[in-house]
């Protein structure tokens, strides 16, 4: 399969996030994606290329699945932060206050002048620093994972967007958990809009990737399926549990597996194949993989005990879904284990495809 590596990445690079009342150095790393670029030029699985979209194009296609109101929020952000204060420069921007939206205590359709409000009003965590680079590194991302759309559109059976900041928590209007822009979303929407009538997302990672179903939550075109760790625990907390099955015309068409912290590979791949068989009752004529390998026992920041060996199990598994398939890259910070962990599921899933 094709890599398409995002070769803005670095330009986002924060440096500390909120954890329990102190500021810890940042999880999500630039050296993450460069440690799953070094294992695929040591075992290698096809291309490793760049994107090569041109910008009307790419803001066409971000523009169907984000607000333009939050996008040009996110294209300015960085400018607007220093102007609040020229000292701003030296630090990254992190919103500290919020309006409630779920509760309706407070209006969100009116946007304040004050940047401050702004940042809180399109955020839902203070663990998702924002800085100079933040919208061309998340830009390149979203480029990566619409090229691996069109590759598998033009025939490709599967195609790797290799990017971060990762996308899987970031939902039309807003961003949070290391995400701006949802790349699994664009690569589904692309898939789409190329003619793909049935789109399945199937989200390994360790969170619930709640952007995603956020956005395609009452359509019936796109299917979302998820595994993660148990919300009522883990972040992010206010959803991905079971009973949340999509609305309006989308219902039925989400499927949340929420599986308790210290969940084994056994149990968890019990509950793939109950996720490959919604996506199989479905019809999906093609599939968007957000792959994050925080589902490891070394991962920092999550509680499953996958080890670097089940990945292969992973990519087979999936690839017995025949389906032509799109990999974004999402979580998994244990670095210098990541580069392994995520080559072992690709290559399962070449092995046997
Ligand atoms: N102790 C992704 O994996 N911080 N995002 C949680 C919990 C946020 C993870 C802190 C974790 C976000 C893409
Ligand atoms: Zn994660």
């Amino acid at each position: 399969m094709r890599t398409f590596h995002n070769p803005h990445h670095a330009l986002h690079q924060g440096r500390e996030e909120m954890f329990r009342g102190r500021m810890v150095p940042c999880h999500e790393v630039p050296a993450r994606l460069d440690f799953v670029l070094a294992e695929l030029q040591r075992r290698p699985l096809g291309e490793l290329l760049t994107p090569a979209i041109v910008d009307a194009e790419l803001d066409m296609a971000i523009g169907r699945v984000h607000d333009a109101r939050y996008t040009t929020f996110l294209a300015g952000a960085w400018d607007e932060w220093v102007a609040m204060d020229p000292a701003n420069a030296q630090r990254d921007a992190l919103p500290s206050v919020w309006p409630l939206g779920n509760r309706h205590a407070f209006r969100t359709d009116v946007l304040p002048r004050n940047f401050a409000a702004r940042l809180g009003l399109f955020s839902f965590d203070s663990g998702s620093p924002l800085m100079a680079g933040t919208w061309a590194a998340a830009r390149g991302g979203a480029a990566c994972a619409l090229e691996a759309a069109y590759d598998v559109l033009g025939g490709a059976r599967s195609a790797f967007a290799l990017t971060r900041p990762p996308g899987h928590h970031a939902g039309a209007d807003f961003f949070g958990g290391y995400c701006f822009l949802n790349n699994a979303a664009i690569a589904a929407q692309a898939l789409r809009e190329g003619g793909q009538q049935r789109v399945a997302v199937l989200d390994v990672d360790y969170h619930h990737g709640n952007g995603t179903p956020t956005i395609f939550y009452e359509r019936a075109d796109v299917l979302t399926v998820s595994i993660h760790g148990d919300p009522m625990t883990e972040y992010p907390f206010f959803l991905g549990h079971a009973d949340e099955r999509g609305a309006g015309s989308g219902e039925g068409f989400n499927l949340n597996l929420p599986l308790p912290r210290g969940t084994g590979f056994a149990t968890w791949r019990a509950a793939l194949e109950r996720a490959l068989q919604a996506v199989a009752d479905f019809g999906a004529g093609a599939l968007v993989v957000p792959m994050g390998l925080d589902t490891f026992e070394g991962d920092p920041i999550s509680g499953f005990t996958l080890r670097s060996d089940d990945y292969f199990a992973v990519g087979e598994a999936l690839a017995g879904a025949g389906l032509p398939t799109v990999f974004t890259f999402e979580g998994g910070y244990a670095v210098d284990a990541v580069g392994t962990n995520a080559v072992n599921l690709l290559a399962g899933f070449e092995r046997a495809s």
